[in-house]
């Protein structure tokens, strides 16, 4: 039995860490489920949701499959799993992750690997690996960090601290917060909305943008030219150009103001 169960519902893929006896915990074995769930999304849809079964969303790294490597070992394990991470991150199409319980160490690092985060106040966020004798291995220096700071990344490494949803969403970890229960729900009416999008500019967006902030003010401001001039020649762009034109386009959904 697949430890990621995939289905597609309308264009959307949801896959599902399937190991709620070991909280999810990535081992080996799920980090290929994986692989072949996010290469199969990408070829069958237009937005994927990540969730994971039971109580949790995921414990992290599967520390039984870890007590004893070697260096070589631990690092090419580290390199599978920012393999498969980088097919999400910077793959054909968009993730949103629907959290709940606990998202832990690795587990955030694959929170972090998505592009939007979905949480209820029954969520909490934590970097155990310190406590562990260990360090982040999937990504997480760089992604967890990028959305919340290196220096609040440290204290929570160093401390061990849990965040609750509240303090992620401030820390930038969490973009929506749900009612309890209903991350799941959100993150598909939010998957749901991006399908609709242009598939060129969902591409663009997921990949160009964390490339052009890592990139100079120059080089930026270049390779934005290009994308854009890329996506508005196509048939695609010109007929949504056209709808909005001759008002056939959906009206920007303004939130009403508070009295
Ligand atoms: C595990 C793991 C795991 C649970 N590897 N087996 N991650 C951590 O340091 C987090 C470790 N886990 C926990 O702190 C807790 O399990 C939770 C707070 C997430 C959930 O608590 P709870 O009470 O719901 O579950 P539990 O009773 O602690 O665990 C249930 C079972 O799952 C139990 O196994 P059992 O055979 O005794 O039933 C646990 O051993 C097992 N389990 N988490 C292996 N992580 C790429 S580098 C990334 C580096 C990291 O991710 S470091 C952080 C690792």
């Amino acid at each position: 039995m697949a430890l990621v169960s995939y289905e597609l519902a309308d264009d959307i893929a949801v896959l599902t860490l399937s190991r709620p006896e070991k909280r999810n915990a990535m081992s080996d074995a799920m980090l290929t489920d994986l692989a072949v769930a996010v290469d199969r999304a990408a070829r069958e849809a237009k937005a994927a949701v990540l969730r994971g079964e039971g109580k949790h969303f995921c414990a992290g790294l599967d520390l039984a499959e870890h007590v004893e490597k070697t260096v070589m070992q631990g690092i090419a394990g580290s390199r599978e799993w920012h393999a498969v991470f980088t097919r999400i991150q910077r793959g054909a199409i968009p993730y949103f992750v629907a959290l709940h319980g606990a998202v832990v160490g690795g587990g955030l690092e694959l929170a972090a690997a998505a592009h939007v985060r979905v949480a209820d106040a029954n969520t909490y966020f934590a970097l155990p690996e310190g406590q562990r004798g260990i360090f982040v291995g999937g990504g997480g220096s760089v992604n967890v960090s990028r959305l919340m700071g290196v220096s609040r990344m440290m204290d929570l490494m160093l401390t061990g601290r849990v965040l609750s949803a509240d303090e992620a969403e401030r820390y930038g970890i969490v973009n929506y917060l749900a009612e309890p229960g209903g991350t799941f729900e959100k993150a598909m009416e939010l998957a749901r909305i991006a399908a609709r999008n242009a598939p060129l500019s969902n591409y663009a967006i997921i990949n160009a943008l964390q490339r052009i902030h890592d990139s100079g003010y120059d080089e930026g401001l270049f390779f934005e030219s290009m994308i854009a001039s890329l996506t508005q020649v196509t048939p695609e762009a010109h007929e949504r150009l056209r709808a909005f034109l001759e008002k056939k386009a959906a009206r920007l959904a303004i939130p009403e103001a508070e009295s």
